[in-house]
């Protein structure tokens, strides 16, 4: 089995934890709070597993300070959380809530008076429902919203957050939100998932400006969800169905954040359902999309493995499901060689200024046994070798710079509710015990040795 190597990792490596605003506070209609889609969503019948939702999660937003606690007592030196722009701007945009703001700027001293690097994430999903009603992300106004938004929140916070990250993952909130319909708002149409994916980008490229104003010292970025596409078999065609699933996974969101526009083959295959068709990107756009920023975040939790599959829907690719290969509970498969690969690519194709794995992490059905352990032996091995995979891409020549563990706790994953555990802090949904997991031990012994002899 392979180990990671602590003192394979340079000095002043980013190590953190992560979490999102609707997946732990809780608290969901106090302090001025307005509702976003993710309530709206849930409280839909049949789209949440268990009829679950966000009213308490881990009831973080009231302990506040007991959750610091734990953080710090895990060694990291940063904490990837992001603000719900209900809380900030109850109607979408317009008027500030105060009450809102003082949360997050007490989570911020909190974490400096604790030695904690706050990482602050803009938009993780929930969408105030006023912005839904008006037209949402397939509506480019939303895109205009968010960036009053990010200039108002890197304004009263910049002083004290030196990290921004603008959306995170925008194929998930535009494909599975409005493709797949599996997330909120739930809708099922190809264009218009399509119109939403430009909108984010349009939003990220108007929210990095917005930083740069507000918070001239801060660095920004956008955090993406990534999966290496590999051909099921050596033949062209299995090869050509992973450069297309590269492109809409992948390439879709890389090549414009990177300054390059979308990728004319993805653009093809996708022919009315593209932005270009749709009449979506205008003039400046992809100037606004592609502002150079400060890093690229990429949650990474597995891989996909295709072949070609003429017909099958408009990209023409069946997903496989490698046998012999080991499976978290979602069943995504384990696949931690192609993080290095990733990686690598990442490197050689776009040369970012520096990446940070803002996720990374498994679930499985845990259980506390007798004497209140709780033995989550597969996730411990999960971040064990990812660890290693990452050295490898470190010795490669890949300028990674940060590493966060998804996540902190178990907590509400969306679709599933409060079912699938992703946490290294196991929390008990009726008390709001948190109990260590093994692997947070796992993670909090190999933190304190690749962090020995460096100043805190
Ligand atoms: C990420 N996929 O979501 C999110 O950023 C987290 O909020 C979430 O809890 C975590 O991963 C675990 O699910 C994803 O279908 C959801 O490829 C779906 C996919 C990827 C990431």
């Amino acid at each position: 089995m392979t180990q990671p190597h602590p003192q394979a990792f340079p000095p002043r490596f980013t190590w953190g934890v992560a979490t999102s605003s609707y997946q732990i506070e809780g608290a969901a209609h106090e302090d001025g709070r307005s509702p976003s889609i993710w309530d709206t969503f849930c409280a839909a019948p049949g789209k949440v597993k268990g009829g679950d939702n966000g009213d308490v999660a881990c009831d973080h937003y009231h302990r506040l300070d007991g959750d610091l606690d734990l953080i710090a007592s895990l060694g990291v030196n940063a904490y990837r959380f992001s603000v719900a722009w209900p809380r900030i701007l109850p109607g979408g945009r317009g008027a500030v809530n105060r009450a809102g703001l003082d949360f997050y700027s007490r989570l911020v001293d909190g974490l400096l008076a604790r030695g904690i690097t706050p990482w602050l994430t803009l938009y993780h999903w929930d969408l105030p429902q006023v912005l839904q009603d008006a037209g949402g992300w397939p509506a480019r106004d939303t895109a205009l919203a968010f960036g009053e938004y990010a200039a108002i929140v890197a304004a009263e916070l910049g002083d004290r957050v030196g990290h921004f990250i603008t959306i995170n993952e925008p194929w998930v909130a535009a494909y599975l939100g409005h493709g797949a319909g599996v997330h909120a708002p739930g809708h099922t149409d190809l264009a218009e998932s399509f119109a939403a994916s430009h909108h984010l980008l349009l939003a990220h490229g108007l929210g990095v400006r917005a930083v740069r104003a507000a918070a001239p010292g801060a660095q920004v970025g956008i955090t993406l969800n990534l999966a290496a596409a590999y051909p099921a078999t050596d033949r062209e065609a299995d090869h050509a169905a992973a450069h297309r699933q590269d492109g809409f996974a992948n390439r879709w969101y890389l090549d414009p954040v990177f300054g390059r526009g979308y990728p004319q083959d993805t653009v093809k295959l996708l022919g009315n359902a593209s932005p270009q068709a749709q009449e979506l990107v205008r003039p400046g756009d992809l100037d606004i999309i592609g502002t150079p920023s400060d890093f690229l975040g990429v949650n990474m939790y597995s891989r996909s493995v295709v072949e070609t599959a003429p017909g099958e829907g408009w990209l023409g690719v069946r997903q496989l499901r490698p046998e012999g290969s080991e499976y978290t509970g979602f069943d995504w498969e384990v696949a931690p060689q192609s993080l290095s690969d990733l990686m690598l690519r990442l490197q050689r194709d776009y040369t970012p200024r520096a990446i940070y794995i803002t996720e990374n992490g498994a679930t499985y059905p845990d259980t506390v046994s007798e004497d209140g352990t709780v033995h989550d032996e597969a996730r411990t091995r999960y971040f064990q070798q990812h660890l290693a995979a990452l050295e490898v891409a470190l010795a490669g020549g890949a300028k990674v710079s940060g590493y966060f563990a998804w996540s902190l706790m178990d907590n509400f994953e969306w679709a599933e509710g409060y079912d699938k555990r992703f946490g290294i802090v196991h929390v008990d949904f009726d008390t709001q015990a948190r109990t260590l997991k093994q692997s947070g031990r796992w993670y909090r012994d190999f933190l304190t040795r690749a962090q020995q002899g460096q100043p805190a």
